[in-house]
């Protein structure tokens, strides 16, 4: 396991160059590795037989990590170990102590990528409307969604950066820097409409000092607190329920409000809504697909509708594409909707293009 890193202090960047250590458990292994260190140019030897010695200088362990993909399998990529040194001196036997897997040097290099993407701050965020079920023309919220930007200008979208940051031990970063990212262009654009952001509570070890930078950013926004909703994602990754609910409280106690997000998608459970009773919930897309028309989703749909009305929560159906799944949600009093039918994400804060009267689903308001 690795230690849970400090929220706003980026890891440190690797050496730019110095002798990279490599040991293997199999000679064919060692082969393939002397094979994607010749093919990247890189000055090696082997002392001894399966360990080799290698130099690099600037970007280089870049392209030999880059090179390995596809060429050594996961367990030899696993069961290789390495260590690093700043200079060209030979290891001591204290180093042993020092070997860790080739992976997670794969790991940390990409995350070098993903170190400088933060440290430059090339993240932007993406709005999708929310609108009211009975006034699908009228833009109720706005759901923040993140994007990051290569150097070349062209997006990153979010499930690559969340896999690295995953992999790399840095989903406090990216996920912190994507809430403050998300407030401070809602604060520079003005937005009327609430925004909400989301949020991975497993990322978050300590609330307090985790999520102060948040607070601070929405207090500064001049937007009024309950202008902020904040979104549990991966709740089924949670398996810390009392944490969550610190979390949640903190988050209230400011004066923000909460959404559990994805309910009805993967191991996302009922239990939770009870137990943490958050001001909104949003019902899956995968649950809203066909809604209208798959008898088992309309009934389970129809069900956490009915739980949350009960429960006192405001429900959100995500993923809305047709006029039909649309009017399904009018008829079952779910309160708000999002989806492609009303607006694809925008860089700019898109208006919905469906009304209720123009809509081609007839029109009818429940
Ligand atoms: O899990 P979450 O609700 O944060 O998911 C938002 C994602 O869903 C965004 O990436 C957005 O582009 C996508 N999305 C939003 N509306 C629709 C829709 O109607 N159909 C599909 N297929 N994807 C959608
Ligand atoms: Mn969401």
């Amino acid at each position: 396991m690795r230690e849970a890193p400090a929220c706003d202090v980026l890891p440190d960047g690797l050496a730019a160059r110095g002798t990279l250590y490599l040991c293997t458990l199999k000679d064919e292994t060692s082969s393939s590795l002397c094979a994607v260190l010749e093919s990247c140019r890189l000055a090696f030897e082997e002392p001894y037989p399966n360990v080799m010695a290698v130099w690099f200088n600037d970007g280089e362990l870049g392209r030999f990590c880059d090179a390995l993909e596809g060429v050594l399998s996961p367990d030899e990529l696993a069961s290789t170990r390495f260590c690093l040194f700043e200079d060209f001196t030979a290891p001591s036997p204290a180093d042993l102590m020092r070997t860790r897997s080739l992976e997670l040097l794969v790991d940390q290099v990409q995350g070098q990528w993903l170190v400088e993407l933060l440290r430059r701050r090339r993240l932007l965020t993406y709005y999708q409307p929310i609108v009211r079920v009975t006034e699908p023309g009228q833009v109720f919220a706005y759901e923040c969604l993140l994007r990051g930007r290569h150097e070349n200008g062209s997006l990153i979208y979010p499930d690559r950066l969340f896999d690295v940051a995953r992999a790399t031990g840095m989903m406090v970063h990216l996920d912190s820097m994507a809430r403050l990212t998300a407030i401070d262009d809602a604060r520079r654009r003005r937005l009327e409409a609430r925004v909400f952001i989301n949020f991975n509570p497993t990322s978050i070890h300590d609330p307090v000092t985790c999520l102060e930078g948040t607070v601070a950013a929405a207090r500064r926004s001049g937007l009024p607190p309950e202008h902020f909703v904040f979104e549990v994602v991966e709740s089924e990754r949670i398996d810390d329920l009392e944490r969550l609910l610190a979390i949640l409280e903190f988050y209230r106690r400011a004066g923000f409000r909460v959404a559990l997000d994805d309910l009805g998608a993967g191991y996302s459970s009922l239990s939770l809504l009870a137990r943490i009773k958050p001001d909104y919930v949003k019902l899956d897309m995968e649950l809203m697909r066909h809604v209208d028309s798959d008898p088992y989703k309309g009934l389970v749909a129809a069900k956490v509708l009915e739980l949350a009305r009960e429960l006192g929560i405001a429900t959100v159906v995500e993923g809305i594409e047709t006029p039909e799944e649309w009017q399904w949600a009018v008829e079952h009093g779910a309160d708000y909707a999002q989806g492609f039918l009303f607006a694809r994400p925008g860089a700019r804060p898109p208006r919905s293009t469906f009304s209720a009267a123009g809509g081609d689903g007839g029109g009818e308001r429940g």
